[in-house]
């Protein structure tokens, strides 16, 4: 079991919430086999955008991208699975929707790289699922269940 608890951080962005898309990817995460553990629809403030973005606080689109993240609400979650750092960063496509194959979220569901639908964590940085799920929300906001389709989903799960 402890194989299939690895946790990521995901946020359907401004742009994505306005179109309506927060339920298309749920649906796609859901229907993948992950199991969400947390979600909140909230206004992000400066200080938490700027937090979050802190390692391109010196790229010349750092300020439109606080301005943008922060330009309406987001849906911040965090969900599980096996590998689910890598395996959601697959799903989501490249950086630039323009780039990303169609299949992936970002491919489908988006045009321009600085309205990109949704943020993951990047697996290909040590921990940084870990320090965005501690960043965005609080261990009582996670919630620890058992999810009965799980023995459908991994062969080697129990019924
Ligand atoms: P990621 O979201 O695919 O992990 P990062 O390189 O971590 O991409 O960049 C974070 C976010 O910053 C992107 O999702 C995008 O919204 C924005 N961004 C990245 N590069 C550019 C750029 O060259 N111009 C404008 N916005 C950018
Ligand atoms: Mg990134």
């Amino acid at each position: 079991m402890s194989h299939h608890d690895e946790r990521t951080f995901v946020m359907v962005k401004p742009d994505g919430v306005q179109r309506g898309l927060i339920g298309e990817v749920v649906s796609r995460f859901e229907d993948r086999g992950l199991k969400l553990v947390g979600g909140k629809f909230m206004q992000v403030d400066e200080e938490l955008a700027r937090e979050h973005y802190a390692e391109l606080s010196e790229q010349p689109f750092f300020e439109g991208l606080v301005e943008f993240i922060t330009s309406g609400p987001v849906f911040a979650m965090v969900w599980e699975g096996a590998d689910a750092t890598a395996q959601v960063r697959s799903m989501v496509g490249e950086t630039d929707p323009a780039e990303s194959p169609p299949g992936t979220i970002r491919g489908d569901l988006g045009l321009d790289l600085g309205h990109n639908v949704i943020h993951a964590s990047d697996h290909e940085e040590e921990g940084a699922n870990v320090r965005e799920i501690d960043l965005w929300f609080d261990d009582d906001e996670l919630v620890d269940y058992g999810l009965d389709t799980a023995a459908w989903v991994y062969e080697d799960e129990d019924h």
